[in-house]
C-alpha cells in the first residue's frame, strides 16, 4: 500500500494508510454492529417518533441500516427488542398497579406521558419516564420493520422483561441489577469494536453506546442511523458520549473504519 514515487519519500496520508494497516493487523479488530430497537412502534405505532418532542422521521433510517448491511462490513450484527409485558411500570395507564413513593410529584390521578414519577417498588424508590403503552412481548409494534434487512446469523436480543423495571441500554437494565444476553455474546465473539444505531438516539442507542465504552469496547455511534426523542436530550447524550471516547460517525464513514 506504500507507494514510493513521491522522491522515495511517503507522503503523510500513506504513512496513515501503512500505520492504521500494521495496527490491525496487531490488533486484529473484531466488529459487531449493534441495531437497537427498530421496532414498529417506535416508527409508525404508539411511540412513534415522529409524535415526539423532536418530530423526527425514524423510517428515514431503515434504508441508511440496510446500505450498511448490504456491504458486509462486519464481522457479528445484533439487532435488540424492547420486549415488555403487558404491566410493565413504564406504561401511563399503569401508574395506578403500583404505589406511588411520597417525594412523587406526579399523582395517579394526573400521571402522563414524559411525566417522571417516584414509585415505590418493595421499598425502594424508583423513578420511570412514562410512555404510551409499547412493544408489548409478542405484538406487531415489537416486531422490526418490516423493510429492515435481517442479516443471516445475527443474534437477536430481548431487554425490558422485568415488569418493575425499565432497560433502555441493551446491556443491562435502568438499575444495573441484571444483565442481558449482548455481554456474553460479544465476549464470545471476541469482539473489540461495537457500532451502534437505531431507535432512540437518546434513549436505548444513547445509553447502549454508553454501557458499550463501560464494558471496554471501542464503540462508534453511526449519527445519521439513528432518530431521537428530544432535541435537547439529543444533544446533551451527544456531548456525554463524545466525553466518553465514543466516535461519532456518519455511516459513509464507516467501510474506511473498519
Ligand atoms: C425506548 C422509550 C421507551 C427506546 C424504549 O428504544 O429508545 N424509548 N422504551
Ligand atoms: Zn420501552
Amino acid at each position: 500500500i506504500i507507494d514510493l514515487d513521491n522522491d522515495g519519500r511517503i507522503s503523510k496520508e500513506e504513512f496513515r494508510c501503512a500505520w492504521l494497516y500494521w495496527l490491525k493487523q496487531i490488533l486484529k479488530p473484531v466488529t459487531a454492529l449493534v441495531i437497537v430497537d427498530m421496532q414498529n412502534d417506535f416508527i409508525s405505532g404508539s411511540l412513534a417518533l415522529r409524535e415526539c418532542p423532536a418530530g423526527q422521521d425514524a423510517e428515514a433510517v431503515v434504508p441508511v441500516i440496510n446500505s450498511l448491511l448490504e456491504q458486509n462490513l462486519f464481522d457479528v450484527v445484533v439487532y435488540t427488542y424492547d420486549w415488555h409485558p403487558e404491566n410493565h411500570l413504564s406504561f401511563v395507564d399503569n401508574v395506578g398497579l403500583r404505589n406511588m413513593h411520597p417525594t412523587s410529584k406526579v399523582t395517579k390521578e394526573d400521571a402522563k406521558v414524559h411525566d417522571e414519577p417516584v414509585f415505590d417498588i418493595a421499598g425502594v424508590s424508583r423513578q420511570q419516564h412514562l410512555w404510551p403503552k409499547h412493544c408489548t412481548q409478542g405484538s406487531w409494534g415489537a416486531e422490526l420493520h418490516p423493510d429492515l434487512k435481517v442479516a443471516e446469523n445475527a443474534f437477536h436480543v430481548k431487554k425490558g422483561m422485568n415488569p418493575d423495571l425499565d432497560s433502555y441500554s441493551a446491556f443491562w437494565d435502568n438499575d444495573r441489577l441484571s444483565k442481558t444476553e449482548l455481554s456474553s455474546i460479544l465476549a464470545q465473539k471476541r469482539v473489540t469494536d461495537v457500532y451502534v444505531c437505531g431507535l432512540a438516539y437518546d434513549i436505548c442507542v444513547g445509553f447502549t453506546a454508553n454501557d458499550s465504552v463501560d464494558h471496554g469496547f471501542r464503540t462508534v455511534f453511526i449519527e445519521d442511523a439513528t432518530r431521537g426523542v428530544a432535541l435537547d436530550a439529543i444533544s446533551k447524550k451527544r456531548e456525554s458520549l463524545l466525553s466518553k471516547g465514543v466516535y461519532m460517525a456518519d455511516s459513509a464513514e464507516v467501510p474506511s473504519l473498519i
